[in-house]
């Protein structure tokens, strides 16, 4: 057995376990709930640090906040009328994954400090042997729930590692850095990067933005959420799940211009243009500014201070590409350096070379990242044959870039759930699917793809793998994926009966 965290709980968990999670972000928390609330108790979720949240723990950059409405974006069983604005910070939406965990017993099946190094199929015993920075565990089951957006990318930089002021990734915040009367370089214009720059403009002596794709930007309508709304949604808790459900079918609407009718988000496209033209006043600035690929090519972001942010006197946007990083300054192609204190890296994540499938290795002893060699393929987003009894949440095709991710991860939380109850009503040992599920699931995803705004947008996003295939997001309505996901596929499985061999 292993102590779990001692100031939240004080159980003790057993090294061998029918079920293990990795990762206690909103995919991880939502699975665990599952299983409780169905009286499965046997189960760990193992955490690599030291408190559930996934990144929106790590994610502590100041002004990080979600782009989808609280309403929206929490859990359908915990939802949650004391939300203080339309769009929660960072710092409340980590509270709620940390009451939803204290509140629904999670905390008492997580060990904190358990960082998955590798994970491998025995199968004789039918078991996952997961060796982890806290010791080795084993289960039955294993649920990866590591994320997509888990682990920082740190860009090829020339001298980067060079850099004698303080450097830090977006997703790795130190408060500790004092930025006032700092000269600041911001790599990135993404979410992150769109988000930080207002937030620490202000307090800095200079901010540099270096920009290599202009994003597009529409505003943002947040607001404090009034008391009279919490009232309601605290005592009609049909109300707020009345607002939960328009706020879902208006943003479901952005889809059909993404996926089949790109004309339809001409008019996105103009709010974004008129955005920034009331934004900028300054023509070359707004020149710069201009996107040169369609709307939702990559994701849309919203903000209303980001433009002001970059227009301000001690800011300057920086268009030419960065040449070499030297331990004070950065120096762009142009030949111009510009000496710089602090150094934040919002360049996102390893969306498409997930390390967690570097470390997980199936029944023939490759790794997921090796037999996804070619791309990512899986039957319907979660399996993955030669990997018996392993399922994926937030894996490939779950992404959607203009709504909530939370749907997604319930919608396959029941499948995963129902899995599960397969494998323990039929007594199995291994449950695995079949690499012609997949082939067929590849095709699907292919099809729907075509004629994307992703694929046909004219952009470079990490939507896209490494062949240019859409192996991130899910290329349809969201509730077809819930659909697809309502009911388990018992016949694109192969049972194995405890005591056989698969074959
Ligand atoms: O990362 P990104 P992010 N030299 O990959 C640039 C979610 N999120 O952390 O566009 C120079 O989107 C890169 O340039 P380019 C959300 O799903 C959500 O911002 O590739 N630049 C780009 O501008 C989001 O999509 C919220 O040309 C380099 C930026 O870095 C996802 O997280 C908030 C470079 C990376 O953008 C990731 O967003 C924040 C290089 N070598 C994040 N390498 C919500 O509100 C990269 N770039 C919910």
């Amino acid at each position: 057995t292993v102590e779990t965290k001692p100031a939240q709980n004080r159980a003790t968990v057993r090294r061998e376990a029918k079920i293990a999670i990795v990762g206690s972000g909103f995919a991880g928390l939502g699975m665990a709930v599952q299983l409780r609330q169905r009286g499965e108790t046997d189960f760990v979720v193992l955490e690599r640090a030291d408190e559930v949240g996934g990144t929106w723990r790590d994610n502590t950059y100041p002004g990080a906040a979600c782009d989808v409405q609280s309403n929206l974006y929490s859990f359908s069983f915990a939802p949650n009328p004391d939300w203080p604005r339309s769009y929660s910070e960072q710092p409340e939406i980590q509270a709620y994954l940390e009451n939803t965990a204290a509140r629904y017993g999670v905390y008492e099946h997580t060990v904190f400090g358990a960082d998955v190094t590798a994970a491998r199929w025995d199968d004789d015993a039918h078991q996952w042997i997961v060796l982890t920075t806290a010791g080795e565990f084993r289960a039955q089951v294993l649920i990866s729930a590591a994320g997509a957006l888990a682990d920082p990318t740190y860009p090829d930089i020339e001298g980067l590692r060079s850099f004698e002021g303080e450097l830090m990734h977006s997703a790795r915040w130190d408060d500790a850095v004092d930025l006032d009367g700092k000269r600041v370089g911001v790599i990135g214009t993404g979410a992150s990067a769109i988000q930080v720059v207002p937030a620490i403009q202000p307090q800095v002596e200079s901010i540099a933005v270096y920009q290599r794709t202009a994003p597009w930007i529409v505003p943002r309508s947040d607001r404090p959420v009034k008391r009279s709304a919490q009232f309601l949604y605290r005592h009609l808790p049909l109300f707020q799940k009345a607002v939960r459900g328009l706020l879902y079918v208006f943003r479901e609407l952005l889809v059909v211009g993404m996926t089949k009718r790109r004309r339809l988000l001409e008019p996105v496209q103009k709010v974004a243009r008129a955005h920034l033209q009331r934004q900028v006043r300054d023509p070359k600035l707004r020149a710069a500014l201009t996107p040169n690929f369609t709307i939702g090519c990559k994701r849309i972001l919203i903000s209303n201070d980001y433009y002001p942010a970059v227009a301000a006197p001690n800011a300057e946007l920086v268009t030419s590409g960065i040449a070499e990083v030297r331990p004070h300054s950065v120096v762009t192609t142009d030949g111009v350096e510009r000496p710089t204190d602090v150094l934040v890296l919002a360049t996102g994540f390893h969306v498409t070379d997930l390390p967690i499938a570097e470390k997980i290795r199936g029944r023939d002893g490759r790794t997921l990242a090796q037999v996804w060699e070619d791309g990512m393929v899986t039957n319907r987003s979660t399996t993955v044959a030669g990997f018996p009894n392993m399922f994926l949440l937030v894996g490939p095709n779950v992404g959607v870039g203009h709504t909530s991710m939370v749907y997604m991860i319930e919608s396959q939380v029941a499948y995963v759930d129902q899995a599960l109850q397969v494998i323990d009503g039929e007594g199995l040992a291994a449950l695995e699917t079949t690499p012609e599920a997949q082939q067929a699931y590849r095709e699907l995803i292919a099809d729907k793809s075509k004629g994307t705004v992703w694929l046909a947008g004219g952009c470079a996003s990490w939507y896209l793998d490494k062949h240019g295939h859409n192996s991130t997001l899910w290329p349809d309505f969201t509730f077809r994926f819930r659909k697809m996901l309502s009911a388990f596929d018992r016949e694109n499985y192969v049972g194995v009966p405890a005591g056989r061999e698969l074959e």
